[in-house]
């Protein structure tokens, strides 16, 4: 093989802290890149500043004093690709056929800058062409109209839509008569959103940045805060150095869990210094983080059992336990019980590692747990999170100064989306009130998520799809198979800031709707209008867009739900255009569906907004027991893996799929993933070194994967490059959107319906084009 150029992309690892210097270059580059005028350049200092605007990154929470600017790399490059200079405009239509543009990757497409002007798909050109915003929505009425029921349709929604769009939107959707609604949250945090009320009673956070000051130990399972909520890292560097002890439980060793320079510490990056952030690594098996748990509880009791005998305060809140939870000694049986070779073979660890950090977590007086999609994206998803709640309550760490559970959410405003109704599996006091405060009545029987959307379109069920932003055939899984149930479709369409690949896969009729991003000025008869969002510690806060609109044939995505409404169901019973006008209005009608929101407008005046309280926070359970919930859940050892590895014997790998550092989920900003020391690829294979020797291939070697799956359906991608990387044996790393033809549909979480998608059994085979060669 010849030695790589940097064209066809290298592997050099990575040996500098996270931050620092290498990202503001990154910084430099991707501004050049996407062309921003020099007087856009402001707005990026304006994100998530009390009179600026949420940035459309991530939804980590922000500090409130403004005096800091908080530089994050990754945010820079969401905002920057928001404010490129580069235009999809009716002239780009024109010389490009959807069947050319779909031979690009997601990275070209993504290159091509903001989309301008409302399109719609003619068959006959197989081209988008221009339409005026009355024909589009005459179009989607009339199609909405023509179903035989509701049902019929999909309303699609990724987490970047603000509350007063959200809330519209579902408002829409139900006067119509569906609760149809798959949303990125069914592939994200959804086990977190169905497992932790059980336990806790509420699914969100139940900690503030402020809890941050006073924990001393943070536990961070399946979750990569250097590439994925960068701002984080600013919150643990302080945690570090006033000693906190933090771990990393992870099946690799990310970089930014190791040392970071602060770009908000002028001295740190001056003298090139970092500071060291975990300081004990626990490395599971893919999805062997429920034995891991359950290990660390068994442990705890072996732990208080020994230190009782010796006469020594109990290792158990005992109190916390009595007053607060439901089911502890049933639990406690079930650990006593549990077989210690099955835990430790299940997590893919070792028995002195659980004691190890069973020991730290005995340790901690105030522990605070996050989660990323490490926990959220298996099969046991749920019992996951529910024993992770379980262990945290066995100390009482729950509803404490300083201690407490932190989904770390994805998209800024997942959380908002699902907070105002975003949800196919509504609750019945929710739709009560929707139907009191706006006088009909709201379909009662849930709707479809994700998977089951596209089930029913591939049966023929479901006909029109609607997105309110996504790439929805690039992010769900079988992608093969989400193409298909799209193409299936009479109506897609997407509203969308720039061009991407679920565009291109549409059905017989198909628009395009053009909007406006977070960052962007969004003015409604003449007033400049604030939209809310809240983030992953349930803070709600408002955010203005500064930057001059990409077009101005933009129309905001709450105008373009407004009008889409009143062009389907008329204006008469819900005055949609009224609420487009003025988005406190929306806001006065969230007061009144909604708990939590009284003042509403008055309150996001206040700088940090204000917080959506978790009653969980308060120890204040929202359970059918009224208490926190003990769950017992066995370690299964007969998983759909577990068999297929029975049947293929060691060839059997299990592949989880992740973000690189210059991805944000569909949109390819770049084909680095600097921390990972790979440069200029984005189709590798992280795989350990004794796995890839044992099955004999080599590094650098170009293989193919397939997946196997017990229904028959082959799935099967080409051309990645083996990568040896520190991960462990058996398991293997692969990116997203690239093998989601792997993941099967019919393969989801029990109890979330969410894709397992970091749990995919797969073969590898050398690449065919060089199994010739050879
Ligand atoms: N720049 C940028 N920011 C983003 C995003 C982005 O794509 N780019 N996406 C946003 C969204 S929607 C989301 S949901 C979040 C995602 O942020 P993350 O939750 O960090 O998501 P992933 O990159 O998929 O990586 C998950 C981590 O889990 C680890 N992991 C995988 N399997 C397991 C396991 O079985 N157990 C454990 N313990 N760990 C495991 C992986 O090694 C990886 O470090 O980030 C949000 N922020
Ligand atoms: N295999 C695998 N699959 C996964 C995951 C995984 O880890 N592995 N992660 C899952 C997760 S956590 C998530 S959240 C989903 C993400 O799924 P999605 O949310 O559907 O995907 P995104 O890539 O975030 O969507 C990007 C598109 O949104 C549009 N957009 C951007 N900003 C705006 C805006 O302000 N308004 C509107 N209307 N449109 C906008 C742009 O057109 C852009 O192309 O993917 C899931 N899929
Ligand atoms: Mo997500």
């Amino acid at each position: 093989m010849s030695k790589p150029t940097p064209e066809d992309g290298y592997i050099a690892p990575y040996t500098h802290p996270a931050a620092g210097w290498g990202a503001l270059k990154y910084v430099a580059i991707n501004l050049v890149k996407e062309k921003v005028a020099g007087g856009k350049y402001v707005t990026l200092f304006r994100q998530n500043q009390p009179d600026g605007f949420d940035c459309p990154g991530c939804a980590w929470p922000d500090r409130e004093h403004g005096s800091t600017f908080e530089f994050c790399e990754n945010g820079v490059k969401a905002v920057a690709a928001e404010a490129t200079s580069k235009r999809v405009t009716p002239e780009f239509f024109a010389e490009n056929s959807v069947t050319s543009l779909l031979q690009q990757t997601d990275y070209e497409l993504e290159q091509h800058g903001r989309l301008t002007h409302p399109m719609v798909y003619d068959a006959v050109a197989d081209r988008y062409v221009a339409i005026d915003w009355y024909e589009a929505f005459a179009l989607i009425a009339r199609h909405l109209r023509a179903l035989d029921t509701p049902d019929q349709a999909a309303f699609y929604t990724s987490g970047r839509a603000s509350n007063e769009a959200a809330f519209l939107y579902q408002l829409f959707v139900r006067a119509y008569g569906t609760n149809n609604f798959p949303d990125c949250s069914n592939m994200c945090h959804e086990a977190t959103s169905r497992g932790m009320p059980v336990t806790v009673g509420v699914g969100k956070a139940t900690v503030l940045l402020d809890d941050f000051e006073h924990a001393d130990t943070i536990l961070i399972f399946g979750h990569n805060a250097a590439t994925n909520h960068p701002r984080m890292l600013g919150e643990l560097r302080e945690c570090a150095r006033r000693g906190a002890m933090i771990v990393s439980i992870n099946p690799l060793r990310e970089r930014g869990m190791e040392r970071f320079t602060s770009p908000q510490h002028a001295s740190e990056m001056i003298t090139g210094s970092s500071t060291k952030i975990a300081s004990m690594f626990v490395q599971p098996q893919l999805s062997g983080d429920f034995a891991l748990i359950k290990g660390m509880a068994k442990r705890l009791v072996e732990m208080d059992d020994a230190a009782r005998e010796r006469g020594e305060p109990s290792l158990i809140d005992e109190d916390f336990v009595r007053r607060h939870t439901h089911g502890y000694d049933v639990f406690v049986a079930d650990l006593r019980a549990e077989n210690w070779d099955d835990l430790i073979e299940q997590s893919g660890t070792t028995r002195a590692e659980i004691d190890a950090l069973t020991e730290v977590y005995a340790r901690g007086k105030n522990v605070i747990a996050c989660w990323g999609m490490g926990l959220t994206q298996h099969k046991n998803s749920v019992q996951t999170i529910q024993i992770l709640t379980n262990l945290m309550m066995m100390r009482g760490n729950i509803g404490r100064p300083g201690a407490g559970l932190l989904p770390v959410r994805g998209h800024s405003n997942v959380q908002g989306n699902r907070t105002v109704g975003i949800e196919e599996q509504p609750t019945e006091a929710f739709l009560d009130r929707l139907e009191k405060v706006f006088n009909f009545e709201p379909p009662r029987k849930h709707g479809y998520d994700v998977v089951n959307t596209i089930s029913a379109m591939l049966d023929g069920k479901v006909k029109v799809f609607v997105g309110l932003g996504g790439n929805f055939s690039a992010a769900t899984p079988d992608t093969p198979r989400t193409q298909q149930a799209l193409r299936q479709c009479d109506l897609t369409v997407h509203i969308a800031t720039k061009l991407n690949r679920s565009h291109l896969v549409h059905g017989r009729d198909a628009l395009i709707l053009p909007t406006l991003g977070r960052t962007e000025v969004d003015m409604q008869n003449g007033v400049p209008q604030g939209i809310t969002v809240e983030d992953s510690v349930c803070m709600v806060h408002v955010s203005y867009g500064m930057n001059q609109p990409a077009s101005t044939h933009l129309l905001s995505e709450t105008a373009i739900i407004a009008r889409m409404a009143a062009a389907t169901l008329g204006n008469r019973k819900i005055d949609w255009l009224w609420y487009a006008q003025d988005y406190s209005r929306i806001r006065n009608a969230i007061e009144k569906v909604l708990p939590g929101f009284e003042d509403y407008n008055a309150r996001i005046a206040v700088p940090g907004g204000f917080h959506l309280t978790p009653p969980a926070r308060d120890r204040i359970w929202d359970t059918p027991s009224g208490k926190a919930e003990f769950i017992v859940h066995p370690v299964v050892k007969d998983t759909p893996i577990q068999k297929l590895r029975a049947e293929h014997g060691d060839k059997l790998l299990v592949m989880m799929t992740t973000r690189s550092h210059d991805q944000y989920n569909t949109t390819i900003y770049g084909l680095n993933d600097r921390y990972r020391g790979v440069f200029g690829l984005r189709r590798v294979v992280f795989i350990n070194p004794s796995d890839m020797e044992r099955l004999g291939f080599r590094d650098g070697q170009h293989v193919d994967i397939t997946s196997v799956w017990a229904d028959g359906v082959t799935r099967h991608v080409e051309d990645f490059r083996i990568v040896p990387y520190d991960i462990p044996l058996g398991c293997i790393g692969t990116y997203y959107p690239e093998t989601n033809p792997l993941v099967p549909l019919e393969s989801t979480g029990d109890g979330c319906g969410t894709p397992t998608s970091k749990s995919v059994p797969v073969l590898l085979t050398a690449h065919v084009a060089e199994a010739a060669a050879a």
